[in-house]
């Protein structure tokens, strides 16, 4: 039996006669995750790529011809010496006639666990070797926080990373207000690995300790039912307009706490001129917000008046930050929480999404631990992730950033490992019409999914099951020794070991390898993180001894985990990183942007794309949440992925009036277009979502089946080729994927194709 660590958990892995026969969860974890599951069938399925692939017409014709067959051509099964060499010749090739700001290796992707065979710092080290590459910044999960918190609090990471905990939440809170819910399916998962999860029982804990949850949402199933939550329905991209109402009844009714504005932010004169119509002529009160989120002034005013009399929690989801204007509802929401004058107390202030992951709200110290070095990058151009389309499309297109103009340069070549673009970028035709741009686009990954498929040369990987690593995150409390369970299928080899061999061939080997092994990295990476352990953690053992026992449990923090406590009790001292040393209600650094959608301090600004735009004739919004049977689109081709789908397709949550009113029944199949795009997909009818409100979660591989017309639509049910692919702000240019606008129409069952996406391609044999 040997363990291994995933995103969604830690896992007992039982094998005979070299294959996977079942998981079995970690003793330490009560409540696991059933997602790990979903790789026992596919591990070494006809969709698992077992050896090197070369797109044929890309071998025929030559890199830049034929590119429009991308993702509908055969692939030819290669050598790794073949595959090698033409990696290592288009490289070099593309370097000496463009340089090496051509290729575009940003490569965003959650890949697999593991702190050594990170697929991206594999990359990113190798391209560092061969002089660099056009990289990337910022996630898709909340760029646009990443960009704007900085701005008022001085950085984001340093307080996502360490959140107030759960057993102050326990002990102090009254009251917890969750903006975008606190979905438990999210809880499922934590980059780099899982040990326990945590968030279920902390939950359950608050609410016997007498915890008021609220959850504000277009959905209701975003909060555990046994919370017995009050549900404050909400419009999908509205909860600016509330949270400004909230900050306008504490103003008006002075109930607010002057002295923690006072002494700890600057710029509330200007933000409270503002919500009292001063500059714009709008009073942004209860009545104001009711027009636009559709909630009742009277809740509006009461949800007000309790969050100010109570010790008071609020959870600002991270979904919040993927709409357009993304940045608004977490300035507006710190703002709210500095007038209610409860941060860095305990139980009280705010938290960005509890339950987003597993780790918000751990109570452990967060460790900043050496991962796999990726060395410096010769190359300084780089695009906010999201812009990725854009960039390809549009060589030296000047773009706004965060003070900055960029520019961006002209790809040639596309290298991804460890992401999946055509499940996480947004108008998925628009990014096919990109996607032609490049010469060349490589790939490693495992599985025949729809980037695979649209990919011109293939390096196939291992999965964690067939390499050693470690598993440690710096957010988890536990560290654990991976270890290979069965051996590489066909000739996959470690993300490392191809690196190492395109290193030979471009003749930076040991500038790559420094004359390591996989072995000798991973304790080199554990002595190093042991190292830190050991001031709170004396027992820890050494490296060959953790191989044995397998796994260590990092000590919590003594005392609760308060986020901006130091902040708190002595605001000169432990000064904020910003410019003014407090939290920037109003910020002058983004004032002097002058970026007409990000103004100086937290504002309503219309989305294009919401029920509130009577310009677009769309009936409904459509949220493309996280699916809560995988990870993305990870497994999406294995048992526990395909039994939660109907008819084969992801299912799309209706409203059961919505769905009454256009004679549409449980689990009949619907078209759901705009016009970038169409998806078919399987309806659930649903009393917890909003009217003219849908959810289709993310993950279903897109599944083109029209290769003849000009738009390409999907027969699996993507929403990514409905959404729009335009960025929150010139301020953050994060994705805005959350303000889409769509209609539905019923499909009869016999007009359905077949569907295609989890055949694998044509593969010719054999050729060198
Ligand atoms: N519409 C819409 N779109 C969204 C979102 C949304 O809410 N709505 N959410 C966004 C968010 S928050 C995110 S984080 C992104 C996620 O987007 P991604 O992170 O790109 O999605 P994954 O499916 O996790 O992709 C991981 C890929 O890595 C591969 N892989 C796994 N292990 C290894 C390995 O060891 N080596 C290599 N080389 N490859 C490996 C997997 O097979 C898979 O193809 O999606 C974003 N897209
Ligand atoms: N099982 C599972 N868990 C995951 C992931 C996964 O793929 N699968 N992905 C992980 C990743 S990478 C990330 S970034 C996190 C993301 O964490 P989140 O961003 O919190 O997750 P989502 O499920 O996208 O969104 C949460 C809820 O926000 C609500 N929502 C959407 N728009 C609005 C709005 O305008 N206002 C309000 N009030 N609510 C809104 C939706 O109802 C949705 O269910 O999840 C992580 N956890
Ligand atoms: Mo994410």
């Amino acid at each position: 039996m040997k363990l291994t660590s995933s995103h969604w958990g830690t896992y007992n892995v039982h094998v005979k006669k070299g294959k996977i026969e079942r998981l079995e969860p970690f003793l330490e974890d009560s409540n696991p995750s059933n997602i790990a599951n979903g790789i026992i069938n596919i591990i070494d399925d006809n969709l698992r790529i077992k050896s090197p692939m070369v797109r044929k017409s890309w071998l025929k014709y030559g890199p830049g011809y034929k590119n429009s067959l991308r993702g509908n051509d055969d692939f030819i099964e290669i050598s790794w010496e073949k595959a090698n060499e033409l990696v290592a010749r288009e490289l070099k090739k593309t370097i000496k006639n463009h340089g090496n700001s051509s290729i575009y290796a940003g490569s965003y992707g959650w890949a697999s666990a593991g702190r050594f065979h990170h697929a991206l710092s594999q990359l990113h080290r190798f391209m560092n070797c061969i002089g660099g590459y056009t990289s990337s910044v910022d996630t898709y999960s909340f760029a646009a926080a990443e960009v704007v918190v900085p701005h008022i609090l001085g950085s984001f990471r340093d307080y996502i990373y360490n959140q107030t905990s759960w057993d102050s939440i326990i002990k102090d809170t009254d009251l917890f207000v969750c903006f975008g819910g606190m979905p438990l399916k999210n809880g499922q998962i934590g980059q780099g690995g899982t040990g326990k999860h945590i968030q279920k029982n902390n939950m359950i804990l608050a609410k016997k300790a007498g915890v008021k949850f609220v959850n504000i949402s277009p959905c209701n199933d975003d909060i555990l039912s046994d919370l017995k939550s009050e549900w404050i329905a909400i419009i999908p991209n509205t909860d600016t307009a509330l949270i400004l109402a909230l900050c306008y009844v504490l103003l008006k009714k002075n109930l607010y706490d002057k002295d923690f504005i006072k002494k700890y932010t600057v710029g509330s004169n200007s933000f409270f001129s503002y919500l009292l119509g001063k500059k714009d002529g709008i009073i942004k009160n209860e009545k104001w917000a009711s027009k636009i989120c559709k909630i009742e002034e009277v809740k509006i005013t009461k949800l007000a008046e309790s969050m100010v009399s109570k010790r008071t929690m609020i959870s600002l989801s991270w979904s919040l930050t993927r709409q357009q204007h993304g940045e608004q509802p977490y300035w507006a929401g710190i703002a709210l929480a500095s007038m209610i004058g409860q941060i860095g107390v305990s139980g009280g202030g705010f938290g960005f999404g509890y339950s987003a992951v597993n780790t918000v709200g751990n109570n452990l110290m967060h460790y900043k631990f050496p991962s796999f070095p990726q060395k410096k990058n010769p190359v300084s151009d780089f695009i906010p992730v999201a812009r990725f389309s854009d960039m390809l499309l549009n060589p030296n297109k000047k773009i706004n950033y965060n003070g900055k103009v960029l520019v961006y340069p002209d790809i040639k070549i596309v290298y991804w490992a460890g992401g999946n673009p055509f499940h996480h970028h947004q108008d998925i035709n628009k990014m096919i019409k990109a996607w032609k741009k490049p010469e060349t686009i490589i790939i490693n990954d495992w599985c025949w999914n729809t980037t695979a498929k649209f990919a011109d040369i293939i390096l196939p990987c291992t999965t964690t099951f067939e390499r050693d690593d470690i598993s440690i995150s710096g957010h988890d409390n536990y560290i654990v020794s991976m270890e290979k369970a069965i051996q590489p299928i066909g000739l996959a080899k470690d993300d490392y070991e191809i690196f190492s061999n395109l290193a030979s061939l471009m003749g930076v080997n040991h500038e790559f390898t420094e004359g390591k092994k996989a072995k000798d990295w991973q304790e080199k990476i554990y002595d190093e993180c042991r190292k830190i352990l050991m001031k709170g953690n004396k027992d820890i053992p050494m490296y060959d001894e953790f191989r044995k026992k397998k796994w260590f449990k990092i000590k919590k923090m003594k005392g609760l985990k308060i986020m901006l406590k130091e902040f708190r009790q002595n605001p000169i001292k432990n000064s904020l990183k910003t410019p003014s040393g407090k939290i920037e209600i109003f910020s002058k650094k983004i004032k002097s942007f002058d970026y007409i959608n990000c103004p100086p301090h937290p504002s309503w600004l219309e989305p294009y794309e919401w029920l509130g735009n009577k310009k677009i004739s769309h009936k409904f919004h459509l949220i493309s949440n996280q699916p809560r049977e995988k990870l993305h689109s990870q497994y999406d081709h294995g048992d526990i992925s395909k039994s939660l789908k109907i008819n084969q397709r992801q299912t799309l949550l209706i409203n059961i009036d919505d769905a009454k009113d256009m004679k549409i029944k449980n689990k009949d199949i619907v078209k759901v277009y705009n016009k970038r795009g169409s998806c078919i997909c399987s309806v659930i009818l649903s009393k917890s979502i909003v009217r003219n409100v849908l959810m289709l979660p993310t993950g279903a591989w897109f599944s083109p089946e029209n290769y003849s017309s000009k738009k390409l639509s999907c027969n699996h049910g993507n929403p990514n080729i409905l959404t729009p692919d335009i960025g929150t702000s010139d301020l953050a240019q994060g994705p805005s994927a959350h303000s889409c606008l769509v209609s539905l129409k019923k499909i009869n069952k016999t007009s359905l194709k077949k569907l295609k996406v989890f055949n694998p391609p044509k593969i010719i044999k054999y050729y060198n």
